[in-house]
C-alpha cells in the first residue's frame, strides 16, 4: 500500500468488476438509457494505439454515464470477415475461422487489460453463423423491398485481392482502399443495393445530425453530390433523340458540339462508315482506363468524331457529335452538350480538335470573344447571343438565367428541370470465401430465388481449397449444386459473398438483443436503445461505413422494424496516434531508433547525414510504433489511459511522448500518496460539513466544487478529456496544500477527487476508495454534482488605486454593494495612507475589481 504499483492492483480489479458484472447492461427501465458505441475492430490479432485511444474514450464516457445514473449499453464485437484471414489461410495454411477466433481471443484479453468496461454478453462476431444468419436475413429484406438487384456492369476490379470493389472503396487516385492496387475495369454480373433511392433522404437528414463533426457531414453531402439542372433533348440529323444532362441550360445558345460517352448506346448507330474504325479503337482504349484516369482534371483531352451531327434546338445549327472518355456513361445521361466558352473541359477539347467556341455569358466590364479566349469563363455576367435570355443576369448561383432557360425549355417541350446525384448504387458482391454468403439460389426456370428464412443461415462450407485463382466457393461443386427452393429442380447457389461493409452496417442494431436466436432483434428492445447516443471511431469511415449504416437504418425503419431515422445521434471522430520518426530528409528513409546513438543530434548510421524528427501515424515501416501491451506492462493501464486522454483533445492527432507518459505516472503516484497519507476514513459517499467552516475550508470547498463543475462541463456533449484531467490535477494540488487533515471538508475533497478520477483511471480509483474503508465499488457511486453555493467566493479581492496607481488590495465580502465597497476602500489603511492630506475629488468603483481615488 505504500507505493503505487499498478501491476499489483489492476488485474485484481478487472477480475472483481467482472465478478460483480459492473459492465452488464441493466434491464430495468426506470433509468434513462445511454448507448455508447465504439467502431468495432477487425480482429487482426493485436491492439494498436489507435484502438487503445477509441476504446479508452468510449470507456470514460460509459463509466461516467453509469455514475451519472444512466443505464448504459457499452458493447463490443468483431468485424471478422474479410481478406486478411483468407490471405493468412493461403500463406500459412491455417483456416480463416481458426485464425480469426484465435485473434479475437487475444484482442479480448488485451482490451480487458486496459480496464475497458464492455458488456461481453452483448458481443457479436460477424463471421459467426448466429450473426451472419441475420446479415443474410437483412439482405433478403432489401430483396423484398425491391432494393437489391443484379446487373451486368463494368466494375472496379482489384487485381491483387482478385475481387470487385465498391466505388466508395476506390480512393481519389483510383487505387484500392485495401491493397493499394491500381483498380482495373471488368464486366461482371453483380448484386447491387439501391442506395440511390435514398439519396435525397440521406442528404436531407444530415441536417438532423448536429452532434456530428461538420467535416463528416460535408464529406457525405459531397459524396451524395446533388446537382440541379435540366435534361435537354437534341435531335440527331438521322432523327434520333439525344438527351443530355446539363447544370447550365442557360448556356444552350453557346453549345457548339456534343460529346457522348464511349459506352453510349447510340455510338454504333451514329458512327459513319468512314469513322467506324477510329471509333472502335477509341472505345477499346477507353475501356481499359479507370474512371479517375478518364476524368482527372488537367489530363490531355482525347476523343474521336462519330461523323454525325445533331441539331441545336435553339437555332437549328448543325453541331458535330464527338465521343470522348471524359463523359461517363453512368452519370446524367452519358451525353453532354459542349459549351467550350463556359466549361473548361469542353474548352480544352475544342482547342485540341479545333471546334467552335461561342461566348454567351459576358462578365461585367468585359467582352469575351470565343476566338481569343484562353480559358473558359464559368463565372457570372450577362447573357448575350441567347435569344430570349439576352440581358438576363447569368450564373449558377444567381440562378435567374438557369431558371429562365428551364422555363423556356419546358414551354418549347425541349426539356425539363431535373436533379442528379453523384451517388451510385452499392455493389456488394465479392468473389471471395471469407464473407457472408449471399442467400440466393439460381434456378434455370425460376431465376434468382431467395433462400427461405427458415433455411438461413446459408453456412460457409469449411472444407475449401484456397490455393489457385478464383473464388474457393465457386470451385466447390458439392456446395454449389443444390435444388431450387421454389420448384425443386437442380439449381446452383450464388457463390459470391457480401462486401464486409454489409456486416458492419447493422451490427449496432443487433447489440441490444445480441443473443436473440429467433429474431434479428425484438423491435421493442431495438427501439428502446436506438439510436446510439455517442459513437466514436475513425474519420476514415466518414463515407463508407457511416453512409451505409445510415442507409440500412432508413431501410430497416421503412420495413417497420425501427422508428428512428438516424442511427448515430452524436459522432466523435478521434484523431490519430502518431509516433516519433527519425527520417533522413535526403533519401526519405526512416531510421530505426535503436540505431541512433545521440538523440539530441540524431544522424543516419549508414551515411552520417543529419536526421529530422517528425511525428507520423504509427506504422511498422516507419519504426515508430508503440505496442500497447508494452506500455501497460511498464506503467499500467491507468497511466496509459490518462496519458491518452490528457495529451490532446480527442478529435485531434496525438503525439506519443514518453516524457508525458511519465508525467501521468507521476501524477497518479502523487494521488496515491495524497490519499494514502490523508488519514481520511471512508464515508461511503456521505459527506458531513463543518458547522462553522474556516476560511481555508471554504476555499477548499470552492476548489472541490469548481473541479466538479468544470469536469462535468468538459464531459457534457463534447468530451474535452484533456481539460478535465487538468482540473483533476488542480484539485489534487489544492488538497496537497491543505493542512488540516482532520477537517470534514478535506475528507469530502479526498473522496471527490477519487470519484472524479474514477472514469479516467478506474483501477487506482477503486483501490484507493477501498483503502479509505469504503465498502462498495467506486464505480457504483454517483458522480459528484457541483453545489452552486460552494462555487461562490465569500470574499473578493479589490485593487485600490490612487490617481490610477495601484497601492494595494483589500478583501471585501462577495455580497458587498457598490457603496459598501467604496466605503470599505476609503476606510482601508492603504487608502488612508495614500490620500492623507488630500481631498477626494472623485471615486471610480469597478465592482468586483477595483476602486480608484482621484485625490489632490
Ligand atoms: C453544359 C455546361 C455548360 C455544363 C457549362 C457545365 C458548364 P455536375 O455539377 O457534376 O452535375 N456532364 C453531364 N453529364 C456528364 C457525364 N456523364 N460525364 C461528364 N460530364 C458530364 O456537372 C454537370 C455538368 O457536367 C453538366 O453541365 C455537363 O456539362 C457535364 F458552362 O452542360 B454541363
Amino acid at each position: 500500500e505504500s507505493r503505487y504499483t499498478p501491476s499489483a492492483i489492476e488485474s485484481k480489479w478487472q477480475q472483481a468488476w467482472a465478478e460483480q458484472q459492473l459492465a452488464k447492461t441493466p434491464t430495468d427501465s426506470d433509468k434513462p438509457k445511454f448507448y455508447a458505441l465504439s467502431m468495432f475492430p477487425y480482429p487482426s490479432g493485436n491492439l494498436h494505439m489507435g484502438h487503445v485511444r477509441v476504446y479508452t474514450i468510449v470507456d470514460v464516457i460509459a463509466r461516467l454515464k453509469r455514475m451519472q445514473g444512466f443505464r448504459v449499453l457499452n458493447p463490443m464485437g468483431w468485424d471478422a470477415f474479410g481478406l486478411p484471414a483468407e490471405n493468412a489461410a493461403i500463406e500459412r495454411n491455417i483456416h480463416p475461422a481458426k485464425w480469426t477466433y484465435a485473434n479475437i481471443k487475444q484482442m479480448q484479453q488485451q482490451l480487458d487489460q486496459l480496464g475497458i468496461s464492455f458488456d461481453w454478453d452483448k458481443q457479436v462476431t460477424t463471421c459467426s453463423p448466429d450473426y451472419y444468419k441475420w446479415t443474410q436475413w437483412m439482405f433478403l429484406q432489401f430483396v423484398q423491398a425491391g432494393l437489391a438487384y443484379q446487373k451486368e456492369a463494368v466494375v472496379n476490379w482489384d487485381p491483387i485481392d482478385q475481387t470487385v470493389l465498391a466505388n466508395e472503396q476506390v480512393d481519389g487516385e483510383g487505387k484500392s482502399w485495401r491493397s493499394g492496387a491500381k483498380v482495373e475495369r471488368k464486366l461482371l454480373r453483380q448484386w447491387f443495393l439501391k442506395i440511390t433511392d435514398y439519396a435525397e433522404q440521406l442528404l436531407q437528414d444530415l441536417d438532423q445530425l448536429d452532434g456530428w463533426p461538420e467535416r463528416v457531414r460535408l464529406m457525405q453531402a459531397n459524396w451524395i453530390g446533388k446537382s440541379t439542372g435540366a435534361q435537354v433533348t437534341f435531335k440527331t440529323e438521322a432523327g434520333d433523340d439525344l438527351v443530355v444532362y446539363t447544370t447550365r441550360p442557360d448556356t444552350l445558345w453557346g453549345a457548339s458540339f456534343m460529346v457522348i460517352s464511349p459506352e453510349h448506346p447510340l455510338v454504333e448507330k451514329l458512327t459513319t462508315a468512314a469513322q467506324a474504325e477510329a471509333v472502335k479503337a477509341y472505345q477499346a482504349a477507353a475501356a481499359a482506363k479507370s474512371e479517375v484516369d478518364r476524368t482527372a482534371e488537367g489530363k490531355e483531352k482525347t476523343g474521336v468524331w462519330t461523323g454525325a451531327y445533331a441539331i441545336n434546338p435553339v437555332d437549328e445549327a448543325k453541331i458535330p457529335i464527338w465521343i470522348a472518355d471524359y463523359v461517363m456513361m453512368d452519370y446524367g445521361t452519358g451525353a453532354i452538350m459542349a459549351v467550350p466558352a463556359h466549361d473548361q473541359r469542353d474548352f480544352e477539347f475544342a482547342k485540341k480538335f479545333d471546334l467552335a467556341i461561342k461566348a454567351v455569358v459576358q462578365p461585367e466590364g468585359e467582352t469575351l470573344d470565343g476566338k481569343t479566349m484562353t480559358a473558359a469563363w464559368s463565372g457570372g455576367g450577362t447573357m448575350t447571343n441567347s435569344g430570349p435570355l439576352d440581358g438576363i443576369t447569368a450564373g449558377k448561383e444567381v440562378g435567374q438565367s438557369v431558371n429562365a432557360a428551364i422555363q423556356w425549355l419546358e414551354d418549347q417541350g425541349r426539356g425539363n428541370g431535373t436533379v442528379n446525384y453523384r451517388l451510385r448504387d452499392w455493389l456488394i458482391s465479392r468473389q471471395r470465401y471469407w464473407g457472408c454468403p449471399i442467400p440466393i439460389i439460381h434456378c434455370p426456370d425460376c431465376g434468382a430465388v431467395p433462400v427461405p428464412d427458415d433455411q438461413l443461415p446459408v453456412e460457409l462450407p469449411e472444407d475449401v481449397e484456397f490455393s489457385g485463382k478464383g473464388s474457393p466457393l465457386a470451385k466447390l461443386d458439392s456446395w454449389v449444386n443444390t435444388s431450387c427452393p421454389s420448384c425443386g429442380k437442380p439449381a446452383k447457389r450464388e457463390t459470391d459473398t457480401m462486401d464486409t461493409f454489409m456486416c458492419s452496417s447493422w451490427y449496432f442494431m443487433r447489440y441490444p438483443d445480441a443473443q436473440n436466436p429467433d429474431q434479428v432483434f425484438k423491435p421493442e428492445v431495438g427501439n428502446d436503445w436506438m439510436p446510439v447516443d455517442q459513437y466514436v471511431g475513425g474519420i476514415e469511415h466518414a463515407i463508407l461505413h457511416l453512409l451505409y449504416s445510415r442507409f440500412f437504418t432508413k431501410v430497416v425503419r421503412d420495413r417497420g422494424l425501427l422508428i428512428c431515422d438516424e442511427p448515430f445521434k452524436r459522432l466523435l471522430t478521434q484523431g490519430m496516434v502518431q509516433g516519433k520518426t527519425y527520417k533522413n530528409p535526403n533519401n526519405g528513409q526512416y531510421v530505426i531508433p535503436q540505431d541512433i546513438t545521440d538523440f539530441d543530434n540524431p544522424t543516419d548510421p549508414k551515411t552520417g547525414e543529419a536526421l529530422i524528427t517528425v511525428y507520423e501515424k504509427m506504422s511498422k515501416s516507419k519504426h515508430n510504433g508503440i505496442a500497447p501491451s508494452d506500455v501497460v506492462d511498464k506503467y499500467g493501464a491507468d497511466t496509459a489511459r490518462m496519458f491518452i486522454l490528457f495529451k490532446a483533445p480527442p478529435e485531434k492527432d496525438l503525439e506519443w511522448d514518453d516524457a508525458d507518459v511519465e508525467g501521468q505516472a507521476r501524477f497518479l503516484s502523487r494521488v496515491w500518496r495524497l490519499v494514502s497519507e490523508s488519514g481520511v476514513k471512508g464515508t461511503n459517499g456521505q459527506f458531513k460539513l463543518p458547522k462553522a467552516p474556516t476560511k481555508a475550508e471554504k476555499e477548499l470547498r470552492r476548489a472541490i466544487h469548481t473541479a466538479t463543475q468544470e469536469i462535468t462541463d468538459d464531459l457534457t456533449d463534447d468530451f474535452q478529456f484533456n481539460t478535465a484531467v487538468s482540473e483533476l490535477m488542480k484539485l489534487s494540488n489544492a488538497l496537497s496544500d491543505f493542512k488540516t487533515k482532520d477537517s470534514l471538508v478535506y475528507s469530502e475533497g479526498i473522496h471527490t477527487l477519487l470519484l472524479l478520477l474514477a472514469p479516467f483511471a478506474p483501477h487506482i480509483a477503486d483501490e484507493l476508495w477501498h483503502n479509505l474503508g469504503n465498502r462498495e465499488s467506486i464505480h457504483l457511486q454517483r458522480f459528484p454534482i457541483a453545489e452552486a453555493d460552494a462555487l461562490v467566493a465569500d470574499e473578493i479581492t479589490i485593487v485600490i488605486q490612487v490617481m490610477g496607481k495601484t497601492r494595494g488590495t483589500i478583501e471585501v465580502p462577495a455580497t458587498s454593494s457598490k457603496a459598501e465597497i467604496e466605503d470599505l476602500a476609503k476606510n482601508s489603511d492603504i487608502a488612508q495612507k495614500h490620500i492623507a492630506g488630500k481631498t477626494i475629488k472623485k471615486t471610480i468603483v469597478v465592482p468586483g475589481k477595483l476602486v480608484n481615488f482621484v485625490a489632490v
